[in-house]
């Protein structure tokens, strides 16, 4: 990416003319307000060949909600959380309690780019789930963290095939997820991390937030024989973030799964599968701010937001934004001071 025409008292034409096609902020006098522009995620440099990634964190979206048995919608979300990502600046999150930035440089020294979106073939999930995973797996050949914005569920089992590295997967969520395979049926979204954990390269799995009624003990059991580490929301509140997470080695390669679910029923109106007694903002953001501080997070994604579900402010999707904005900006400062 180009700083060119960004220089004091150049001629507004000739910088943009200058421009690198890419860029998403534009010449430097633009005020760029969140209604203004063509959404990438934080108004980053789009990146139209993943192939030629050159960034450290790079934004996929996934608008596919066909691993929802229920209420579909979740497609989409990643373009309604980009537009709603665009309300915060290109400087970074000013944290008022620490009197900081956080990462001030994530967005305009381009180490966050946005990819678009992966392809999605309607009714060949096998399809686009091969996108996704080929879509991964580009981005960690060049060395970049994947950041997901779904979809529904489902997606964290291909995201996961695009790893080939061992990762510990934490996953924040009122639901398992860990529906067996039956009758067929493989690829919803209350399946995918029963499969995810079978994969060779997961060397655990930690499931937070737990809560709903829903759930079955047939999976609660199978879980558990499979080793995976079941935080229920009672079990958080008695040992919080650093107890639910102290399992994991320091420095180890963490995948994070976000289901907007984890968040309590009453901040996520445009979410099909709300739960009530889940976590407050600060308690998911606890938990976020200790992975990133004392894991190496190799990616994460954030799903199952349904925009023609929410209210009209889309509160929900504004949760989205800010969630991922503020992992990016921890673990982009634990990267780099
Ligand atoms: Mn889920």
């Amino acid at each position: 990416m180009s700083s060119r025409g960004r220089r004091a008292g150049r001629d507004p034409l000739a910088s943009f003319m200058e421009q690198d096609v890419t860029e998403m902020r534009g010449a430097a006098d633009r005020l760029n307000r969140g209604f203004v522009g063509v959404p990438t995620f934080l108004r980053a440099n789009y990146c139209a060949d993943v192939a030629a990634l050159e960034a450290e964190f790079a934004v996929i979206g996934v608008p596919f909600d066909e691993g929802s048995p229920f209420a579909p919608g979740a497609r989409f979300a990643p373009r309604v959380i980009r537009e709603h990502s665009l309300r915060f600046g290109t400087g970074g999150l000013y944290d008022i309690d620490s009197d900081s930035v956080l990462a001030p440089d994530l967005v305009t020294t381009g180490r966050l780019v946005d990819c678009g979106d992966v392809d999605i073939w309607p009714t060949n999930p096998a399809r686009t789930f091969h996108n996704l995973t080929q879509a991964v797996r580009t981005v960690l050949g060049r060395g970049g963290k994947p950041v997901v914005i779904g979809g529904d569920h489902s997606i964290t089992f291909p995201i996961l095939q695009g790893y080939d590295r061992p990762v510990h997967v934490v996953q924040l969520d009122a639901h398992m997820d860990y529906g067996a395979v039956t009758e067929d049926l493989r690829h919803t979204n209350g399946q995918a991390f029963r499969q995810l954990h079978a994969l060779p390269h997961v060397e655990s799995l930690t499931q937070i937030g737990i809560r709903s009624f829903r759930t079955r003990a047939s999976d609660v059991r199978d879980a558990r024989a499979n080793g995976s580490t079941i935080v229920t929301m009672p079990k958080l509140r008695e040992l919080g973030a650093a107890g639910a997470l102290a399992h994991i080695p320091d420095g180890a390669c963490v995948y994070v799964s976000i289901d907007v679910d984890a968040y309590d029923m009453t901040l996520v109106p445009g979410c099909v599968s709300a739960e009530p007694d889940g976590m407050r903002f600060d308690e998911l953001s606890g938990i976020l701010d200790t992975a990133a501080r004392r894991f190496a997070v190799v990616g994460f994604d954030f799903v199952e937001v349904n925009p023609p579900l929410d209210v009209g402010t889309g509160v929900t999707s504004y949760l989205g934004a800010l969630t991922i904005a503020k992992f990016l900006s921890a673990i982009a400062t634990k990267d780099r001071p």
